[in-house]
């Protein structure tokens, strides 16, 4: 990937002069900057369109075959009904992630849907205008190294990303499951860079999708979604050379806790909202994550996310089964790491966890990253990765 184009349409020109509570305060010209910015950490070359005009933003999709690599794409209300706007993007074989800065699937029912989404490599939305970098880091990561998309089950959200590293195998596993507190604007291309970077080691990689809040989710739809997709490894492990003797499971923020809960699914056999484990985690990675669900919905943790996640769901049993703190001993030997700068699940998730961890023959240790934020353990050129690289072996 060498040349990427950030294309905008109809009205985005507006950005940052009217509805910040909606589309935030940064202008198009900042956005414009932030993204060159962005790419250049990639040692990209950036441009930058934006048109309120169908025809000119086709035009534009149309020339971008000459000299770009890939495209992030907010198609503005066009993303609702232009088939022109779709077809123009099927049309030039390009990637193209398409981007909403706004959470379009929580506002008027019309902005829901997207016409556009399945002429597109990924789809991101409500992140602000950050989901622009995360949308760079797609392109980027898919390029590094190309996923092959594959469905475990029949919803729109049972996918996973598998790469595969070099080498005939058989190849040790790592599971990935992304955080977000479980919402469904948060997806698995947050963990891109960690899929791309574990194979590149060695490991082939299985990126999950699951449902989430709002789209089916939240438990226990969302530990079964997990189940079936680490079970499933079983399904590929003939055609692809996996070795399912070498699993490890790797979660970030909410999906920490859903990695902890599927190492430790064999001992929760009789409250196990899945069937049964086919595959079983021989370890277990938390990237800050979110280890007491009971103390995380005490402290109103990312904003009712606890409360979203389990729903009705009759506490003790919920925390039984799906709490990490409430569900030791873990018997995987399992890695917590987590930043002292963690303003979103702080440090002390990590320490009250492995403070109760801790007891013969259970394998548990804390790794703290010096001034690490939330998603500095997600970050592949980070010091939090290294450390988890440098124990993958082992464990
Ligand atoms: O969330 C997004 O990025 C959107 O693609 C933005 C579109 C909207 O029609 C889509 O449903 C979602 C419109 C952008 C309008 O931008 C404005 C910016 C500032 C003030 C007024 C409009």
């Amino acid at each position: 990937m060498r040349r990427i184009l950030i294309l905008n349409g109809p009205n985005l020109n507006l950005l940052g002069s009217r509805k910040p509570e909606t589309y935030g305060s940064t202008t198009l010209g900042e956005l414009d900057r932030l993204c060159a910015d962005w790419g250049a950490v990639h040692g990209l070359e950036v441009e930058t369109f934006q048109s309120n005009h169908e025809g000119v933003l086709i035009d534009r999709l149309h020339e971008a075959r000459e000299d770009i690599d890939g495209i992030a794409f907010n198609p503005g209300a066009l993303t609702h009904y232009s088939y022109a706007v779709h077809d123009a993007i099927e049309a030039i074989e390009l990637p193209v992630v398409e981007v909403h800065i706004s959470n379009i699937k929580e506002r008027e029912s019309w902005r829901a849907h997207s016409v556009v989404t399945p002429a597109c490599v990924h789809t991101i939305y409500g992140r602000g205008v950050d989901g622009y970098r995360w949308a760079i880091e797609h392109l980027v990561q898919r390029e590094a190294r190309p996923p092959r998309a594959l469905a475990y089950a029949t919803g729109d959200s049972h996918a996973g990303d598998l790469r595969l590293p070099d080498g005939e195998g058989p190849h040790p596993v790592a599971v990935l499951i992304h955080g977000g507190f479980w919402r469904h604007h948060w997806t698995r291309d947050t963990l891109d860079g960690l899929a791309v970077d574990l194979a590149a080691r060695g490991f082939a990689t299985w990126n999950i999708e699951y449902r989430r809040v709002g789209m089916g989710g939240g438990y226990p739809a969302t530990l079964q979604d997990v189940a079936a997709a680490i079970d499933h490894l079983d399904e590929l492990a003939a055609e692809y050379h996996l070795d399912l003797q070498r699993v490890v499971v790797i979660g970030h923020s909410a999906g920490g806790q859903l990695a902890l809960w599927a190492a430790n699914r064999h001992r929760l056999k009789e409250d196990d909202p899945g069937a049964g484990p086919r595959v079983l985690p021989g370890a277990a990675v938390s990237l800050a994550g979110v280890t007491d669900l009971e103390v995380a919905e005490a402290t109103n943790l990312g904003d009712g996310a606890v409360a979203g996640f389990l729903g009705k769901a009759p506490r003790d049993e919920a925390y039984r089964v799906a709490s990490p703190i409430h569900s030791l001993p873990v018997d995987r030997p399992h890695v917590i790491v987590h930043g002292t700068h963690d303003d979103r699940v702080p440090i002390s998730f990590a320490h009250t966890y492995v403070e109760a961890a801790r007891r013969p023959g259970t394998k548990v240790e804390l790794i703290e990253i010096n001034g690490a934020d939330h998603f500095d353990p997600i970050a592949p050129t980070g010091p939090a990765w290294a450390a988890v690289v440098e124990r993958l072996t082992a464990l």
